[in-house]
């Protein structure tokens, strides 16, 4: 036939077999030779019965994504399933690894599906700001029933293959050799004869629908969408499942599909599934990994505690060493505490988390290390501190241990240089909770040895994390960008701005909360600390936390918390306290719109990210859009801040902060020669070291 799909027969069972590495994406040269191969097989009368299955580690996991945004070749995968659905002897999708979005669509063409037992089955068109294009809204809820489809059409999360079982998805689950019981399944159907049921006569499910308590879950799930239009289409899509005709059903979600297609949000979130994946490959591809079985946790705080939860939930065995058994315990105690909330809202099985407590050994005794491949140090954030504990650990780490800083800020080269094994050393900034949050940012040092980065960054893919690499500098690609975002922030509110109007400006575009939010759930001390330790100062901030407001942990910050709530309310007496200090410095107050608050503060954090680039902290402008949306809630629907900045107009940003910076003197708004050249050329490219 052709390299990508082949046609075997067993026992008068035509097994189609894809085969398109990596991932059996659906790509043209995969769909005209099995559109070919299915038209020949419905008129073949040597064959009884169809399954198709895949070559390799997975099911079909979708179209192919890079086709999006070209002109469409045909067949089309819905002329597929619609060929499929013609055919009137049994056909069975047998699924391994992943059927996801047209794989899954492909799989509703046919009358059976059968799934490996460590499948997992699901439509993740949503993440990639779409709808499943292929008949998946239409005929997902004729199996599932309704409510189900949009949970997981709406959410793009894959269910287990016993999920699947469970749901009317599959039909059966096999361990084992499941082409061959696939086989024997669709052998077993033909020789029951009778007549088969396309999809479109299966209205049982769509029927009993309850039309109210549908819509009161859309609305819910329209509520979380956040500006996002995908997950609004999706529902929408469903919705005309029930209420409408088959084939009307099916247009009315083409139409949608290539609305979104076409779309930024879509071109947005596309970007970022390329880029996640493009951050995760680094330089070095041949070097020869080391092999990492232990990982080693020096402090068990909030944030050492959450590092050793992220490994053990990856399934690494972790010592977690602290200063003293009480620390220790402390640590523990919090761990416990944070699986057993996971069993409780049922994300977790008991089963799992008694495996992965037992992963934990403690210590504090920094021998105990000895045995480890990496440690990674999670301790009070101070120079001299975190130089101590490298001290201790160069004397016990054995050669060739990876020995990792969770530092924020600090020179990751000065801690290595502190070592006699610089070679062996860099940063792995996690994000807070560590054990949740996705980002990774790993920090070349000068001389941090290639292999071991690469080590690095393989194993942030295992934990699930999605590693960047970063270069050395204060706060790294985030936080030092963050900064920048940050650093209008007082003068906005002196100047006549209310936090509660920045947070909206901030919400409105789509972020998930605004600065004085997100600094109230931080805890404003922290941000304080810091300027005290380098010498800053910012007086309204400053002043909060001298009167005791540190956020939410104190119920007072920049707004006031309910006892238990974290709900924001305005406070008039941090608005007073605002309009005091404005007087204090003669600034009159005025009236602040929603556009200069946005160039005001997001300007300048796509000015930094040029500068970061033109550095070659960041190597690619995509890198830094990956720590944006995976670190800091930058809205996925915009891309992160580099691709954002193409949608918006590098020429106006460029403008603006020119007009800034004339008004200001500041220096966060003299546009970096970078931007100015991305303005001219529309590319990042040619950025960085
Ligand atoms: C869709 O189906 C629309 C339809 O409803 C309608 C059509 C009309 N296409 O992630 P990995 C590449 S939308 C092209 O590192 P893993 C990926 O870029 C699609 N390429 O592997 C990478 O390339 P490289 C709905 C794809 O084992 C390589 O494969 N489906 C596609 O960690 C390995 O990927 C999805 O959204 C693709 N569809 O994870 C599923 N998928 O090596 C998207 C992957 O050059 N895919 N590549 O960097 C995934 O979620 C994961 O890749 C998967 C494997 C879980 C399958």
């Amino acid at each position: 036939m052709s390299n990508s799909v082949n046609v075997a027969n067993e026992n008068g069972v035509a097994v189609v077999i894809i085969d398109n590495p990596p991932v059996n994406a659906l790509s043209f040269h995969v769909r005209e030779p099995l559109h070919a191969a299915l038209a020949a097989l419905r008129d073949d009368a040597t064959a009884r019965a169809i399954v198709i299955v895949c070559a390799g580690r997975t099911f079909v996991a979708g179209a192919d994504i890079t086709e999006f945004g070209k002109p469409v070749q045909q067949p089309e995968l819905r002329a597929i399933v619609a060929l499929l659905e013609t055919i009137a002897k049994p056909t069975v999708a047998a699924i391994h690894g992943t059927a996801l979005g047209g794989g899954l669509e492909l799989a509703l063409g046919c009358h059976f599906r059968v799934a490996d037992a460590g499948a997992k089955l699901g439509l993740p068109e949503v993440k990639l700001g779409l709808l499943p294009g292929g008949g998946g809204t239409v005929r997902l809820p004729r199996l599932v029933g309704a409510a189900k489809a949009l949970g997981m059409i709406v959410s793009g999360t894959p269910i287990s293959a016993g999920e699947a079982k469970a749901a009317g998805l599959v039909d059966a689950v096999f361990d084992g050799d499941l082409i061959a019981q696939a086989v024997r399944f669709a052998g077993e159907a033909a020789a029951k004869g009778g007549s088969l049921a396309p999809m479109r006569e299966r209205n049982d499910r769509v029927a009993e629908t309850d039309l109210a308590a549908f819509d009161r879950q859309a609305a819910e799930l329209a509520r979380k969408a956040r500006g996002l239009e995908a997950p609004l289409a999706c529902a929408e899509a469903v919705r005309n499942a029930i209420t409408l005709p088959f084939d009307e059903a099916l247009a009315a979600e083409r139409a949608l599909f290539v609305k979104l297609v076409a779309g930024d949000q879509s071109r947005a979130q596309r970007h970022l599934f390329f880029a996640e994946r493009e951050a995760a490959k680094i330089q070095g591809k041949d070097v020869t990994r080391r092999k990492i079985a232990r990982v080693g946790i020096i402090g068990a705080g909030t944030m050492g505690g959450g590092i050793a939860m992220a490994f053990a939930n990856g399934g690494f065995p972790v010592t977690l060493l602290e200063t003293g058994e009480e620390a220790l315990q402390r640590g523990f105690a919090l761990i416990e505490k944070n699986y057993a909330v996971s069993v409780g809202r049922g994300s977790l099985t008991e089963e799992a988390r008694q495996q992965r407590l037992g992963l934990f050994k403690g210590s504090t005794d920094y021998a105990d290390l000895a045995d480890c491949d990496l440690v990674i140090e999670a301790v009070f954030e101070d120079m001299a501190v975190k130089k101590v504990v490298f001290g201790k650990l160069d004397a016990v780490a054995r050669p060739g241990a990876i020995l990792a800083t969770n530092t924020s800020y600090l020179d990751v080269d000065e801690i290595a240089a502190s070592t006699s094994r610089p070679q062996d050393v860099l940063g792995m900034h996690f994000f807070s909770p560590a054990n949740v949050m996705k980002l990774l940012e790993i920090v070349r040092a000068d001389r941090t040895a290639p292999d071991a980065l690469a080590t690095v960054a393989e194993l942030a893919r295992r934990i699930g994390k999605v590693p960047v690499v970063v270069g050395v500098c204060h706060g790294f690609v985030g936080n030092r960008m963050l900064s920048a975002r940050g650093a209008e922030n007082e003068f906005l509110l002196l100047e006549g701005a209310t936090p509660g109007q920045v947070d909206k400006a901030f919400t409105d575009f789509g972020w998930p909360m605004g600065p004085f939010q997100m600094g109230d759930l931080a805890g404003l001390d922290i941000g304080w600390r810091n300027r005290k330790a380098r010498g800053l100062t910012a007086v309204v901030a400053d002043t909060l936390c001298e009167q005791g407001r540190f956020g939410q942990k104190t119920g007072q910050g920049w707004y006031r918390y309910e006892s238990g709530s974290r709900e924001p309310i305005a406070d008039p007496d941090v608005e007073a306290l605002i309009r005091a200090k404005a007087a204090e410095f003669g600034i009159a107050r005025r009236e602040i719109g929603a556009d200069e608050l946005i160039e005001r503060t997001l300007y300048p954090l796509v000015n930094e990210g040029a500068r970061i680039l033109e550095e070659g902290i960041a190597v690619r402008a995509s890198d830094i859009d990956v720590v944006w949306a995976n670190g800091y809630g930058f809205p996925i629907g915009k891309g992160g801040p580099m691709f954002w900045a193409g949608l918006e107009g590098a020429a106006k940003i460029v403008e603006r902060l020119e007009h800034w910076h004339r008004l200001t003197g500041r220096v966060i708004f003299e546009p970096a020669p970078m931007l100015r050249r991305f303005a001219e050329t529309g590319s990042w490219e040619g950025a960085g070291g």
